[in-house]
């Protein structure tokens, strides 16, 4: 074949290939960019409900030096009844595999999540799988809000005309095992008008509020489409907290005669309800520690940061989460200071501009005095 012929071949061909290879390249391209050039993932994650003494303040009462009256007279005991800062509850906690032997150790970065359970996080397409194990001696289960579930991982206890093995998700006996599978569709993202993320919860739904008060509740994260770098965290962002704003009612937990007794106190019934009564029972934390004892949430000046914030659902989980020094953005207005109800969720953005170490607290008096107080930092 001389030169002339090979050139021929090629004008008849290439033509005809390209003729054939478009289509190809175009749908390649277009699903490439549909999907945000990553294809859809399944998350997996071994999340057990376990018993463990908590300590509300494991590093000392009043570490944010805010004087209040309770402090004082009480000697130290604000925030906490009896001056005791220490509790059974039940907690959610991530493990290595399904053997659920080695306890996952937390990223540094989301150290400041304290009681929380382990985050769990996503990308709109993605798939979530979590296999759930009951340490406790309670019935137990893991609800997520947002998220897409059919019965059996609704996580939920009620009559919906559904039985047997299609809710097994919802009451889950001490020592089972359940798999909870949940979808992330376009729904469960961000919608018009949101950052590249929003903040989910899941919490136990055998006995809602009970086992919220025991301290089963944890967050979840959900990127928009396309928007997350390899370590899952948005694109546009450089640092990102969870801070939940939640009252414990101890006399609202599974545990409260165990905790009296532990505490060697005469046991006692609380009308459910009885404002004056569980006053002293209340716990006023963020991310279930008080006065100062959430780890320094740091950033550096000119970082993009966002804030997730969130509250417990007991009535006076009422919060004005405050930032000192900082502003912040949050439903495209400007503000310093949140406004959550119970179980609401918001998030802000921050590029802090003045450094230094800031008081971040809850701005309803009772709640600031009684201890949900934490400190911030942003470094020059
Ligand atoms: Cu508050």
């Amino acid at each position: 074949m001389d030169l002339c012929e090979n050139f021929e071949l090629q004008t008849t061909l290439v033509p005809l290939l390209l003729l054939f290879l478009c289509p190809i390249l175009a749908l390649a391209q277009r699903s490439a960019a549909e999907i945000g050039g990553s294809a859809p993932r399944t998350h997996l994650y071994y999340i057990a409900a376990e018993e463990v003494l908590w300590n509300y303040a494991p590093h000392g009462r009043n570490l944010a030096g805010v004087p209040h009256p309770e402090t004082e007279e009480a000697g130290g005991a604000a925030g906490a009844s009896g001056g005791t800062s220490t509790y059974l509850k039940a907690i959610y906690r991530e493990y290595t595999d399904a053997t659920f032997l080695t306890p996952k150790q937390r990223d540094p970065r989301w150290e400041h999540l304290g009681i929380l359970g382990p985050l769990i996080r996503a990308e709109v397409g993605d798939t979530i799988k979590v296999v759930f194990r009951n340490k406790t001696k309670l019935m137990c289960s893991m609800h997520p809000h947002g998220l897409e579930y059919g019965k059996d991982s609704e996580g939920a206890l009620y009559l919906d005309g559904v039985e047997g093995s299609a809710k097994k998700g919802s009451f889950v006996p001490p020592g089972g095992t359940y798999t909870y599978i949940w979808q992330v569709p376009e729904r469960s993202g961000p919608g018009h008008g949101d950052g590249s993320s929003v903040l989910w919860m899941y919490h136990g739904h055998f006995m809602e509020g009970k086992d919220i008060n025991s301290g089963l509740i944890g967050p979840i994260l959900i990127n928009a489409r396309g928007s997350s770098k390899p370590d899952g965290t948005p694109i546009d962002v450089d640092r990102e907290f969870i801070t939940a704003f939640a009252v414990f009612d101890e006399s609202n937990s599974w545990y409260f005669e165990a905790n009296l007794s532990r505490q060697k106190k005469p046991p006692m019934t609380i009308r459910r309800g009885d404002p004056v009564a569980r006053l002293p029972f209340l716990i006023y934390t963020i991310n279930g520690l008080i006065e100062g004892n959430l780890p320094a949430l740091t950033m550096k000046k000119g970082e993009r940061v966002r804030w997730y914030m969130f509250a417990s659902s007991n009535d006076d989980d009422v919060h004005t989460p405050h930032w000192h020094g900082e502003t912040a953005i949050s439903n495209h207005m400007r503000t310093d200071t949140i406004q959550l109800t119970p179980m609401g969720m918001a998030t802000a953005d921050m590029v802090a501009d003045n450094p230094g170490t800031w008081l971040f607290h809850c701005h309803n008096n009772d709640h600031f005095e009684g201890g949900m107080v934490a400190l911030f930092k942003v470094l020059p």
